[in-house]
C-alpha cells in the first residue's frame, strides 16, 4: 500500500507552505480608505488619474480628468493621481497597510513616490486607529524640479522617530505648499512604501481553514496507517 506514503509528505508541504505569505506581505499601502478630490476654480484643471510619458507601466484604469480609481496609488507603476485643490478646498486621499503597521526603526521609515512632471507640496498626518491623526511631515514642493517619473521617482522620505507614535497604520496625504494647476492638479501620488514594516502575526480565516484541512487529512492518514497495520 504506497498511497499513504506519499499523502504524508503532501500535508507537511501544505503546512509549511501556507504561512509563507505573511512573511511576503506588500510593503505598499494597499487599501484606500477614503479620497477627497479638491475643487480648483481654474479652467482645464482637475484631480485625476494620469500615467507618465514613457513609464512602460502595465495600468489600465480610468485617465483623464476627474477620473479615480484606487488601483493607482497602491502600486509603483508609474500611474498617479493627482489630489486636484490648487484654490479652495485642497484634496486629500486617506491609505492603510491593511497586513501591518510602518514601525519606527533606524532612518526614513516611510517613502512617498511621486512619479508625474512637478514636485507638488503636501501634508502627511498620520494614525495608528485610522481616527486619531497627528501631523507627521510637511513637503513646500519645488517647482523648479518638473522631472519626476517611473524611471526617476521623486521621492519624499519620512522618519517617525521623536513622534508620539512609533507605529501606524494609516495615513492621509493633504495637497499643500507649491501646487501646480493643470492636468492632474496638486500632488501626484504613485504609491506610498513602508521602509520598516511589520506584519500583523494573525492568520486569516481562510489560511486557518487550510490548516484545519491538512490536519484533518493528517488525521485521515493516520486512521487508515493504523488500520493498515492493524
Ligand atoms: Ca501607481
Amino acid at each position: 500500500m504506497p498511497a499513504p506514503k506519499t499523502f504524508f509528505p503532501l500535508g507537511f508541504a501544505i503546512a509549511l507552505w501556507l504561512p509563507a505569505p505573511a512573511l511576503h506581505a506588500l510593503p505598499f499601502a494597499d487599501t484606500v480608505v477614503s479620497f477627497t478630490p479638491g475643487g480648483s476654480s481654474f479652467p482645464d484643471s482637475s484631480f485625476g488619474v494620469e500615467v507618465g510619458d514613457g513609464s512602460g507601466s502595465v495600468y489600465k484604469g480610468p485617465l483623464g480628468p476627474g477620473s479615480y480609481d484606487p488601483s493607482a496609488v497602491t502600486a509603483l507603476d508609474g500611474a498617479v493621481l493627482g489630489l486636484g485643490g490648487s484654490d479652495g478646498t485642497p484634496g486629500s486621499i486617506t491609505l492603510r497597510f491593511s497586513g501591518g503597521e510602518v514601525v519606527d526603526g533606524s532612518g526614513p521609515d516611510l517613502r512617498l513616490y511621486d512619479t508625474f512632471s512637478f514636485k507638488d507640496g503636501f501634508d502627511l498626518e498620520i494614525s495608528a486607529d485610522g481616527a486619531h491623526f497627528m501631523n507627521a511631515f510637511s513637503f513646500a514642493g519645488d517647482l523648479g524640479y518638473y522631472e519626476c517619473s517611473l524611471q526617476r521617482p521623486c521621492t519624499a522620505d519620512v522618519d517617525i522617530a521623536g513622534l508620539p507614535l512609533d507605529a501606524f497604520s494609516y495615513l492621509r496625504i493633504t495637497a499643500a505648499g507649491t501646487i501646480i494647476q493643470g492636468f492632474p492638479e496638486a500632488y501626484t501620488l504613485d504609491a506610498v512604501e513602508a521602509l520598516h514594516y511589520r506584519s500583523t502575526p494573525v492568520p486569516e480565516p481562510g489560511t486557518l481553514a487550510l490548516f484545519s484541512l491538512a490536519a484533518a487529512g493528517l488525521a485521515f492518514v493516520r486512521r487508515r496507517n493504523d488500520r493498515i497495520a492493524g
